[in-house]
């Protein structure tokens, strides 16, 4: 199923309605000195990669309910992608998982993605999960492995996905590692990073000069004792050892509870090593529900700190967004609009904080100040902003309401029968 900007019946009946609330918040936004025309216009470049794995239900430990008419090939997972594009005007990238999506046709796969707007964003490894044939297993650690046999073996995976990316033109590879141990003793933690430095440096070194390496850091889970890999700290280290295109990726749901993670994003940026973000929200662990469901004024402050860094860091480079988000309960495309949604409107929040008074108010140690700064971009309804991008895209006004009158689901089953599974769920 494919969605043709002509096909958006519901902007006819928005039109009238958004463009008075547009005018009402443009002019006074633009009263108080602020450049309406340059937020619209970075919140329409804005794009955010939506992985493959998160076009079907995740489920969770204890069992999965499958949605219906969930996507059953690659050539399925990007339409889909391609139907939130096309309503959102902000998902023009996707993230494969490998070896769950290695692409039968890459030619084909390619032209496919270019006919729907869509780029190849960060492959990702995955040596979490033994594949059926292989030789060695992953349960007691992939990169970290005390086997020499089982390290090469997933250092060979690595360098397998870098090659399926160089065919799609990616640009970047992911690295997360369950690699952990569930009991003290278990494991000798400077044997174990040790053995992951020097498997990451393997992989670095066959990285194409205009790539880029992410390691992605998670407190616990899959062991709950420790993990080789265990904070923001751990992967700053290792990719200042692998050298200038190895970064640091901040999963908002891999920290413990409370961790300040704007101040995290502030001090990679600052040195130029935050490479991957990944979106999702949480209450409890990395429980990757949708975005801004739970904490939307956390992610604002962490936006406004992206903000600071985009503005005020050229030592950093652009990053890759990803949403990194799990489905259970939720059709999956509308999970994913909610959080495209999020991302947009928490991000307008943040451009629009008046970042030049914030500055000076630090200066004098206002702090009453400084509070009402953030909080009164955070209190403004930007939506007529976000709305304003889409529609100057030839997106839906409201993606979700355009989503749900155009019986996209029933559409979808309609041509994928109701029991399909998506590939690697
Ligand atoms: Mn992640």
């Amino acid at each position: 199923m494919i969605i043709n900007p002509d096909q958006l019946n519901t902007n006819k009946n928005d039109i009238s309605i958004h463009k008075n609330q547009f005018d009402h918040l443009a002019s006074s936004l633009s009263k108080q000195g602020i450049e309406v025309d340059q937020i619209v216009a970075k919140l329409a470049n804005f794009q955010v990669a939506i992985p493959s794995w998160a076009l079907g239900a995740g489920g969770t430990r204890f069992g999965r309910f499958s949605y219906y008419g969930e996507p059953a090939s690659l050539e399925q997972k990007l339409e889909d992608i391609g139907i939130i594009h096309a309503l959102t005007k902000s998902a023009g990238a996707v993230s494969l998982h490998i070896p769950w999506d290695i692409p039968e046709d890459y030619k084909a796969i390619k032209e496919l993605a270019n006919s729907l707007d869509i780029k190849f964003d960060a492959v990702n490894s995955n040596t979490f999960q033994d594949q059926p044939n292989a030789k060695e297993s992953y349960k007691f650690g992939s990169l970290s492995n005390t086997s020499k046999t089982v390290r090469d073996q997933a250092i060979a995976h690595n360098r397998e996905v870098i090659d399926i990316g160089k065919e799609l033109g990616s640009k970047s590879i992911t690295v997360w590692l369950a690699d952990g141990s569930s009991f003290p003793g278990q494991n000798n933690f400077q044997t174990a990073l040790s053995h992951t430095q020097n498997s990451l440096k393997e992989i670095y070194n066959v990285l194409p000069d205009d790539w880029k390496l992410f390691i992605e850091y998670k407190p616990y889970e899959p062991y709950f004792y420790s993990t080789v890999i265990q904070d923001w700290g751990t992967s700053f280290l290792l990719a200042n050892e692998c050298g200038e295109k190895a970064y640091t990726l901040v999963d908002l749901g891999h920290h413990l509870p409370n961790t300040n993670i704007e101040q995290i994003v502030a001090t990679l940026m600052w040195k130029g090593k935050l490479g991957g973000f990944h979106f999702n929200d949480s209450k409890y662990g990395d429980d990757d529900i949708t975005v801004g469901s739970i904490k939307p004024y956390a992610l604002f402050l962490i936006f406004n700190e992206l903000v600071y860094g985009m503005n005020n860091n050229p030592q950093n480079p652009e990053l890759s967004w990803m949403i990194d988000a799990s489905h259970n309960l939720k059709d999956p495309l509308e999970d994913l609009i909610q959080s495209l949604e999020a991302i947009q409107v928490i991000y307008a929040k943040a451009l629009l904080v008046d970042q030049h008074q914030l500055k000076e108010a630090q200066k004098n140690n206002d702090v009453t100040l400084c509070q009402e700064i953030l909080q009164n971009a955070y209190l403004t309804d930007v939506r007529p902003l976000v709305k304003q991008a889409r529609l100057q895209q030839h997106g839906a006004i409201n993606p979700l309401k355009a989503y749900r009158s155009l019986l996209v689901r029933e559409q979808l089953v309609k041509e994928r029968g109701k029991h399909t599974v998506a590939t690697g769920l």
